[in-house]
């Protein structure tokens, strides 16, 4: 695994707010990796989450988007050794500068042919906490082109938390009608061979392309939250049995749900 980050890596990411890193893998782990997702997304059948079954089924514009299984690591003790590994913790300590990384959730993303386009968006104002300092590794399993969907981040979004989410429907640009100074930043594509990954914020502005191709386009990708981050009163991917006795600003510390991956200490 290439997990080495220089001071120009970080200080690329911070400045920017992502951070491509080609060769992440290497053709064995990518192999593995590969074997793991596919794996685990046809034991998950039809449930996104592996809790709220009943409450959250596929949505049919999120399926045309794409298929998308979430925690997997909670069901898959393959996954969950990938996703526990403490070199990918330390890499988004490091970007993020901060002393701890708890895993807020994994997610495979799955484009199949034909699929309709992500539209722009950003992620941390939908979660339980809120903070500058979120992070999401985004592993491409298979090569990622303009062709079959690739992100596009808006470099240097990640400064602002937008105040609130357009409900976007399915008109890519939305967001651009309510936030129309971010329409004026230079949208950077994230071409990326099988096994290279990104890293962005979670206060980066993205989106992705359609999928115009016959082959699915499979990553997997996980979001991190700093170690200490507290709940904000959004549900998001939280088991409603933790809601009942979450309150709002109790510390997300439960390891059996948002496991600690990386401590400095
Ligand atoms: O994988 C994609 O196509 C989009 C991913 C994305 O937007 C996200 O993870 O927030």
């Amino acid at each position: 695994m290439n997990h080495q980050l220089s001071n120009t890596h970080i200080e690329f990411y911070q400045k920017n707010g992502y951070l491509i890193v080609d060769n992440f893998l290497d053709d064995r782990e990518l192999a593995i990796w590969r074997e793991a997702v596919d794996e685990a997304v046809a034991a998950r059948k039809n449930n996104r989450l592996p809790y709220n079954t009943a409450k959250i089924p596929a949505k049919a514009q999120g399926e045309a988007v794409f298929q998308q299984r979430i925690n997997l690591w909670m069901d898959h003790p393959g996954v969950r050794r990938l996703m526990f590994d403490d070199r990918i913790g330390k890499m988004a300590a490091d970007l993020e500068g901060v002393d701890g990384i708890r895993i807020w959730h994994d997610q495979a993303l799955i484009k199949h042919p034909w699929a309709n386009p992500t539209t722009w968006h950003q992620d941390n104002t939908k979660w339980s906490f809120s903070s500058e300092h979120a992070i999401t590794i985004w592993v491409a399993l298979d090569n990622v082109t303009l062709q079959n969907g690739c992100m596009f981040f808006l470099p240097g979004s990640h400064k602002a938390r937008l105040k609130d989410h357009p409900a976007a429907g399915n008109r890519v640009g939305a967001m651009f009608e309510t936030y129309s100074e971010l329409g004026g930043l230079e949208p950077a594509p994230v071409v990326l061979r099988a096994g290279g990954c990104s890293f962005h914020n979670g206060l980066m502005v993205h989106a992705a392309h359609a999928n115009m191709t016959p082959y699915p386009r499979r990553a997997f990708t996980c979001a991190y939250m700093p170690n200490g981050s507290t709940f904000n009163g959004t549900s998001n991917v939280l088991p409603d049995s933790m809601l009942e006795s979450l309150q709002i600003g109790d510390v997300l510390d439960d390891d059996d749900q948002t496991p600690l991956i990386y401590s400095r200490r």
